[in-house]
């Protein structure tokens, strides 16, 4: 099989950039490790930040986003017995968070790029690339009718943090710049409604809390815990009752309960590859970068970079040029850092440290004080939550 740009992974990231290129007539073709049923069961993200949001409205993908999606103009913080509302939107000259479901959002790109007889295959297993320094490469794979090759003009990488792409490229070439937080988290899906109409974030001696949604009937709640706890030895009651305590919750606000659909423990960790780009391939989303979800942003990044690896492409078609794609991972990489700060900071504010001292407890009450309590400090969180500007 011949195509222009071969994808590795279905995920936001191999998706979007599938549905850009379509758009721009340019073939491409996706492999994934998956079957369609996984990756569309598949619980994550939630946050979605402004550009995001407008770029899929400007792509034509708005229907069900505009419909379902819930409009966030602020949300809370609660440490130290406070209770303070960032707003968003006030401090942002109108910028809104809207919450949508990660695995809506790959609905939608499936269900567009389907209607189009896109060629997607699932459950290719052994997927490894050839040539990627040689302008020649192509991807191998095997799936239920056997071997599949796609020769192409380039590859994205968009196979997430454990995919093959970034360790197809030689020894040396990349900087690995990473850091692991000694804590993770427990993320549930409940049959439950939620009790506050905008997110919570909670500071709290026993560790961080995070209140969230999915829509009117389903809340979506996180907790810190040990990463080496297993997720079958928080009972149900145990999580309804630590998510009560961390957010401070009284009598008047008990916390709705309901039948917890989904949990799953995720180690914290920050990590960047530099360059994000050898030979012919492109690496994008998780497969090149991760941040810790405290910021909420690791499905936003992936859309930002795609955004600048399909205007490469495009370029490269149209006018026979390659600075985009030449520059693709220098101007993503700016972006990204700004990302991983905010990430970082948003961690290092709301957990707490495996023996952690009163002085760093109280430098996290003083920094959400301020944050919270100073117009010029909360403006930067807000910047930064509602999700910077794209860089293309
Ligand atoms: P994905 O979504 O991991 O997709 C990669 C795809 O590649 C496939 N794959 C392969 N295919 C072929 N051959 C191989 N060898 C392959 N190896 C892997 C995989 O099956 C998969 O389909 O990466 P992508 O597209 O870069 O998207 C990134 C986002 O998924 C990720 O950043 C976010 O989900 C992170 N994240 C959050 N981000 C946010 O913006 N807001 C959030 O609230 C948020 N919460 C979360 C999260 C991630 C979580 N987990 C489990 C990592 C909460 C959790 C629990
Ligand atoms: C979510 O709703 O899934 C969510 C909310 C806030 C975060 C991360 C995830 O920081």
């Amino acid at each position: 099989m011949r195509t222009q740009v071969g994808i590795i992974g279905a995920g936001p990231a191999g998706l979007l950039l599938a549905y850009m290129l379509r758009r721009a007539g340019i073939d491409s073709v996706i492999l994934e490790k998956r079957s369609r049923s996984y990756i569309l069961g598949r619980v994550r993200a939630g946050v979605m930040e402004q550009a995001t949001r407008d770029l899929l409205i400007e792509l034509g993908l708005g229907d069900r986003l505009c419909r379902d999606g819930l409009l966030h103009k602020g949300f809370e913080i609660r440490f130290a017995n406070e209770r303070r509302r960032i707003d968003l939107s006030e401090l942002t000259g109108g910028k809104v968070i809207t919450v949508y479901g990660q695995q809506e959002v790959v609905k939608d790109l499936l269900a567009a790029l389907e209607q189009e007889n896109y060629p997607l295959h699932f459950e290719i297993d052994d997927v490894h690339l050839e040539g990627i320094d040689e302008g020649a490469p192509c991807i191998r794979g095997r799936g239920a009718e056997g071997p599949i090759e796609i020769s192409c003009d380039f590859i994205a990488g968009c196979d997430g943090f454990y995919g093959v792409s970034r360790a197809s490229i030689p020894d040396g070439v990349l900087s690995v710049l990473s850091r692991e937080y000694p804590f993770a988290w427990l993320s549930i899906l409940a049959e439950a409604p939620s009790a506050s109409h905008e997110l919570i974030y909670a500071h709290h001696q026993r560790g961080g809390a995070i209140y969230s949604m999915r829509n009117k009937r389903l809340s979506r709640h996180n907790l810190q815990c040990d990463p080496d706890g297993a997720a079958k030895s928080w009972p149900a009651d145990k999580i309804w009752d630590e998510l009560e305590v961390r957010l401070n919750a009284d009598n008047s606000e008990r916390l709705p309960r309901g039948p917890i659909l989904d949990r799953v423990i995720t180690r914290m960790r920050s990590f960047v590859v530099e360059p994000m780009q050898y030979g012919s391939l492109f690496l994008a989303g998780d497969a090149a970068h991760i941040v810790p979800p405290t910021g909420a942003k690791g499905m936003n990044l992936a859309v930002a970079d795609i955004k600048c690896l399909a205007a490469g492409f495009i370029e490269h078609y149209r006018a026979g040029r390659r600075d985009k794609l030449n520059a693709y991972s220098t101007i993503c990489l700016a972006r990204i850092w700004r990302v991983q700060r905010f990430s970082w900071w948003m961690t290092s504010m709301f957990h707490r440290f495996p023996d952690q001292d009163t002085f760093t407890a109280h430098m996290q009450i003083a920094e959400l004080d301020h944050a919270t309590g100073s117009q010029a400090a909360a403006a930067s969180l807000a910047e930064n939550y509602v999700g910077l500007p794209h860089s293309c």
